[in-house]
This record gives structure tokens, C-alpha cells and sequence, in this order.
């Protein structure tokens, strides 16, 4: 039986502290993380599609693909589940700085610079109302970078869109640190980017 699984992080809990803290990631990767696993295994087992020759990402474009009862519980857990495997490979100790090569030469096209992007950036993750993700997605249908955002788990995926970074905006992913100090995580997290990662990503999709 295909099954997803919980991804071991390439790094510790305590990694990325004092940015974000021990327990905040421990609890949000054990359990949440989890939780969306467990339930896009479970929906897929339900739908007999635990042997779904499909990626989640080529089901979360071809939502319709799915039976109707079941599809908001893909798009939720599947969502989720591969939201969060993309959030996880963003993050690195000692990140941060500034994106370099044809990454860099994009945000400077469609955002002026490197400044202006990460204010649009912030400003709409700030901006969300309950839970949800500010993206930075590559969309292939007009080659270009955008800045998104996204409600509860729905992935950009299911807008023909191809997620490069993703910031989780869920309580859960800084509530125990930060409380109601949103503007303060976002700041943080901006020191853990992996912009090494995010430039690979991006120089694989865009060819
Ligand atoms: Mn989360």
C-alpha cells in the first residue's frame, strides 16, 4: 500500500532558535504535520485510491479527478500534507540574506527589488484573515513569479501554480512563541529562508 509519511527534517528542532522556537517546530511537525498525513492517507484509503498512481500535486491540479464527496478532504489533508513538506525544506538554520542568480533576476522584473518584494510579501501575510499562506509561486501559464496567498491548506497547486516558498500562517505555526504578534514571526522566519533552495526549485520548474 502507498502511504505518505511524516519527512524527516534535514535539521534539528532547536535548529532554529531563537527564529523559531523548539517547541513550536516539534509539536507542528509530531503533530500537525502528522494529522494531515494520517488523514490524506486515510482519505485516500476510503476513495480505494491508496494505490493513486499520482503525486499529490498532480491530484491537487486535477482536483475533479477525485469523487466529489471526498475532494475538500484532499484538498485539505493534501494540501496540508505537501504545504508543510515544501515549508519544511524552505527553513534552514543560518538562512536568510538575499537570493542570488536567475531568482534574484526575476524578483528584481516583477517587484523593482529584493526590498519591495519582501515588504509585498509581509504586508500580505500579515493580511490574512484566520488561517492560511503567502506564496512566492512560479504560475507557467504566463512564466512569471507572483505573490499569493492561499486559505486554510488550499494548496497552489489547485490554481495551476507552482508554489517556490510558502509561509505558514496558521496559529499553530507561531502561536506559542509569538502569540498575537504575527508581523514579529514573519520577520523571523525571513532569517531561516533557504534561498539556496528556493533558487534551485525555481531554476528546475522554470527551465
Ligand atoms: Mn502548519
Amino acid at each position: 500500500m502507498v502511504e505518505y509519511q511524516l519527512p524527516r527534517l534535514p535539521y534539528e528542532y532547536d535548529d532554529l532558535e531563537p527564529f523559531i522556537d523548539e517547541q513550536t517546530m516539534k509539536i507542528h511537525h509530531q503533530k500537525h504535520h502528522q494529522s494531515y498525513i494520517d488523514g490524506l492517507n486515510k482519505t485516500l484509503e476510503e476513495i480505494s485510491g491508496n494505490f493513486h498512481p499520482k503525486y499529490i500535486t498532480s491530484i491537487l491540479s486535477d482536483l475533479k479527478s477525485i469523487p466529489e464527496a471526498s475532494r475538500n478532504k484532499i484538498n485539505f489533508f493534501g494540501g496540508g500534507f505537501e504545504n508543510h513538506r515544501l515549508f519544511w525544506e524552505t527553513i534552514i538554520p543560518n538562512g536568510g540574506g538575499l537570493p542570488k542568480g536567475k531568482l534574484a533576476d526575476s524578483i528584481d522584473v516583477y517587484f523593482e527589488n529584493f526590498e519591495k518584494f519582501q515588504k509585498i510579501f509581509s504586508d500580505v501575510s500579515i493580511s490574512i484573515e484566520g488561517s492560511g499562506w503567502c506564496w512566492l509561486v512560479f504560475n507557467p501559464t504566463f512564466n512569471k513569479i507572483e505573490i499569493i496567498s492561499t486559505k486554510n491548506q488550499d494548496s497552489p497547486w489547485t490554481l495551476k501554480k507552482i508554489p517556490l516558498l510558502g509561509l505558514d500562517l496558521w496559529e499553530h505555526a507561531y502561536y506559542l512563541k509569538y502569540q498575537n504578534r504575527r508581523g514579529d514571526y514573519i520577520s523571523s522566519w525571513w532569517n531561516v529562508v533557504n534561498w539556496e533552495y528556493v533558487e534551485n526549485r525555481f531554476s528546475e520548474i522554470s527551465g
